[in-house]
């Protein structure tokens, strides 16, 4: 492959406005992923002090509210987190997938990015392997993508192509 241009955003969150949308349903799981996506913002410059963290009921209430940060003017991106557990039962496939496309579709009205770091996941033991065990842990990657994001669509608004 010959030369190409390539755009990545850095990871400085420096001054970054952003918010974090938990669902309370599962906590035992989103209570870790939302520390882990804490400490990475920290780690990337910005004081934990200063992002607000909403809580709501389950999954399914995360982009309504991410919508309101988004709509707000005030927020340059939005970090959701949740854990959608399978369990058996048939209400997994609404939440997981109502919440993904409401994340999504919020993402491109707004032009806001919204990070997607909801686990959908078998069972229990397959949401802590995501959340701080032997797979790492969503919620910081979530944190990291959400800089990453907001550095990129910066550089491209400034002309950067
Ligand atoms: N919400 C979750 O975040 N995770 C789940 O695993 C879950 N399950 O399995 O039902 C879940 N349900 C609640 C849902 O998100 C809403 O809060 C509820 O339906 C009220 O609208």
């Amino acid at each position: 492959m010959g030369e190409y241009r390539a755009h990545e955003g850095e990871l400085d969150a420096t001054g970054m406005r952003l918010a974090v949308v938990a669902g309370r349903f599962n906590d035992h799981v989103t209570e870790r992923l939302v520390r882990a996506a804490l400490e990475t913002l920290e780690r990337l410059g910005l004081a934990s002090a200063g992002v607000p963290v909403v809580w709501v009921p389950g999954a399914f209430e995360i982009p309504l509210v991410a919508k309101r940060f988004a709509e707000s003017g005030e927020i340059d991106a939005v970090i959701c987190l949740g854990a959608v557990i399978r369990g058996g039962t048939p209400h997994f496939d609404y939440v997981a997938g109502e919440c993904a496309a409401g994340v999504a579709r919020t993402a491109l009205d707004t032009g806001i990015p919204i990070i997607f770091g909801v686990l959908t996941t078998d069972d229990l033991e397959q949401a802590l392997e995501r959340s701080g065990g032997s797979e790492g842990n969503k919620g910081a990657e979530a944190a990291a993508s959400a800089v990453e994001m907001v550095e990129l669509l910066r550089r491209l608004g400034k002309g950067a192509l």
